[in-house]
């Protein structure tokens, strides 16, 4: 399977985050992405490609484009206030606020335009950000070509990300934009199938009206987990949408034989859509060591995630998303991609 990459996520590398009452150093750092290249290589998965350009246009048939020019000039925003850490927000539009005024000063921008403040903006995010949505749209490429799967290696991850919010480490949606994609090439239907921990409320969102885009998630259940305010199994979508989203929260603990019930049902409603396209956002957080995460996956079970999605039989993009046990992250990843390769 053909891996797509590009070093420039390297230029995304927030300081800190907030995590317990305190600031510690963001989980969502670089060494992810350099775990998963090495195991791609170590495991002769394929080659590993540079992402094309696509430009703006593709991205803009997703977000918001005062979104995506916030994100784009945020940080000259933020640094020309002679500011030197990372921006982040601190103000948020919650019940009864106006949310149709944009703000003209950055720290209104940066709370109009988030959901939390797991979102750093430094200097470089914006090239990563913007090469990280390339990496989608190339594997998306390669599978519309006749590839039967590809990899995109893709950091920052996306699912967080709704059409006009950042959030939860994620900026731009890359695996809704690579979904999108696949409809503007001429596919009816296109699922998405969300097996990182969390909830991918940006991507419900996103295509929370549409029938054309069924969306499937298995995540910790929100009751209890973040993001807390989206993901419940009742939402089901909504207008033209209504049926095409399907939502398998779970319990914390979740083991292998709960999550493999759930991630049956999940490929079931994927199978009865009957897409010409599958886009996995694939997060490897449920693992047992995960640090922020309370599911209990091993490292084999993501041979038996990417069998399942094998079995499928569909053209398949995987789309990186989390995954914080660095030291296991590249093996758990590969592992997903190795088993729907053995199919
Ligand atoms: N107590 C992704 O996996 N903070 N984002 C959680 C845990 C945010 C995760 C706090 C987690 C975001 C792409
Ligand atoms: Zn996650």
């Amino acid at each position: 399977m053909l891996t797509v990459y590009s070093d420039r996520h390297r230029l995304h590398h927030g300081h800190a985050e907030l995590i317990d009452g305190e600031m510690k150093p963001c989980f969502e750092m670089p060494s992810r992405a350099d775990f998963i290249l090495e195991r791609v290589r170590e495991t002769k998965l394929g080659d590993v490609i540079a992402p094309a350009s696509f430009g703006l246009d593709p991205v803009h048939r997703i977000h918001d484009k005062g979104f995506i020019a916030f994100l784009a000039s945020a940080w000259d925003e933020w640094s020309a206030l002679g500011r030197k850490h990372d921006a982040l927000p601190l103000i948020w539009p919650v019940r009864g606020m106006r949310q149709d005024r944009v703000p003209e000063d950055i720290d209104g921008k940066l709370g109009y335009y988030s959901m939390d403040a797991g979102v750093p903006l430094t200097a470089g995010t914006w090239a990563a950000v913007s090469d990280a949505v390339d990496v989608a749209l190339t594997g998306a490429r390669h599978v519309r070509e006749g590839a039967r799967g590809a990899f995109s290696l893709c950091r920052p991850p996306g699912h967080h990300a709704a059409a006009d919010y950042m959030g939860g480490y994620c900026y731009i949606n890359n695996a809704a934009v690579a979904a999108q994609s696949f409809l503007d090439a001429g596919a009816k239907r296109v699922a998405v199938l969300d097996v990182d921990y969390h909830h991918g409320n940006g991507t419900q969102s996103i295509f929370y009206h549409r029938s054309d885009v069924l969306f499937a998630s298995l995540h910790g259940d929100p009751r209890t987990e973040y993001p807390f305010f989206l993901g419940h199994a009742d939402e089901t979508g909504a207008g033209a949408g209504v049926g095409y989203n399907a939502n398998f929260p779970l319990q914390p603990g979740t083991a292998w034989t709960d999550y493999a019930v759930a991630l049956d049902a999940a490929c079931a409603r994927v199978a009865d859509y009957a897409p010409d396209a599958l886009v996995v956002s694939l997060g490897v957080d449920t693992f047992e060591e995960d640090p922020i995460s309370q599911f209990k996956l091993r490292s084999a079970d993501y041979l038996r995630i990417g069998e399942a999605i094998g079995r499928l039989g569909k053209p398949t993009l995987f789309v990186m998303e989390g995954g914080y046990a660095v030291a296991a992250i590249g093996v758990n990843a590969v592992n997903v991609l190795t088993g729907f390769e053995s199919i």
